[in-house]
């Protein structure tokens, strides 16, 4: 081969390199974003779920009770190691309401997430919880929670989310929320804040903790006594 027309190519394909990666900055100049988020230095990348329509009905009912947090604007990317996926779709739901009061514990695994009517389970008064199998110890790293999003505005009372290896959560339990300040049921003093209800969901960091079974508990809301679930996400990877 001729070495003048090799290093000829060489040039040519370092030129088009260069003219390529300049596109690409004068393109990001052009909309002030990159077209796409790429992946970050330690390999994660963002969590990528998919959103329900915001639907709301009614007046605002506005919200009395002290230390709510702000009402969410547009959720930041959370990031994620490559490869978590929604580890709850379609697995199994179990209650302390063995008999809801509307619609089916199914519902809340079932990857629909819409605020219209017909698409929440209703479960009765007081405590309650909701537990789902993951059906194998794996690693997790957010649970996104709609309880019911189509009514502006709304709260749920102590909010408590946890994990454990054993269905009967006495083994490596772990709480990753609770905003039960007056620990009124029992599973310790709650730090964090109450938070208004959204389409986006609430998006808890689980940073990793290991695990199969997650239980979320609530003691009504803001509007009246029961207890409502659209959906939860849990984003994680099996533990090999
Ligand atoms: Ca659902
Ligand atoms: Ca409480």
């Amino acid at each position: 081969m001729n070495p003048t027309a090799n290093l000829q190519g060489e040039h040519v394909m370092k030129s088009m390199h260069f003219l390529m990666a300049l596109g690409l900055v004068c393109a990001t100049a052009a909309t002030g974003q990159p077209a796409v988020t790429p992946p970050a230095a330690d390999g994660r990348v963002p969590l990528a779920t998919a959103l329900p329509k915001p639907v709301i009905r009614g007046s605002p009912v506005p919200i009395t009770i002290p230390n709510v947090e702000p009402v969410p604007g547009k959720r930041p990317d959370f990031m994620v190691p490559a490869g978590t996926v929604n580890l709850a779709k379609g697995k199994k739901v179990t209650s302390s309401d063995t008999d809801p009061v509307d619609g089916e514990l199914s519902l809340i695994t079932d990857g629909d997430k819409s605020g219209e009517e017909g698409f929440a389970v209703e479960l009765n008064t007081g405590k309650q919880w909701v537990q789902i199998d993951l059906g194998q110890p794996s690693e997790i790293h957010a649970i996104l929670v709609w309880h019911f999003h189509s009514q502006k505005y709304r709260v749920y009372h102590d909010v408590v989310v946890q994990v454990a290896e054993d269905a009967d959560f006495l083994m490596g339990v772990k709480t990753l929320f609770n905003n039960d300040t007056d620990n009124s049921l029992g599973l310790g003093v709650g730090k964090n804040r109450p938070y208004i209800e959204d389409y986006q969901g609430k998006l808890i960091d689980a940073k990793g903790v290991r695990g199969r079974y997650v239980r979320l508990y609530s003691q009504g809301n803001t509007s009246n006594k029961m207890n409502h679930y659209i959906e939860v996400e849990v984003w994680g990877k099996p533990v090999k």
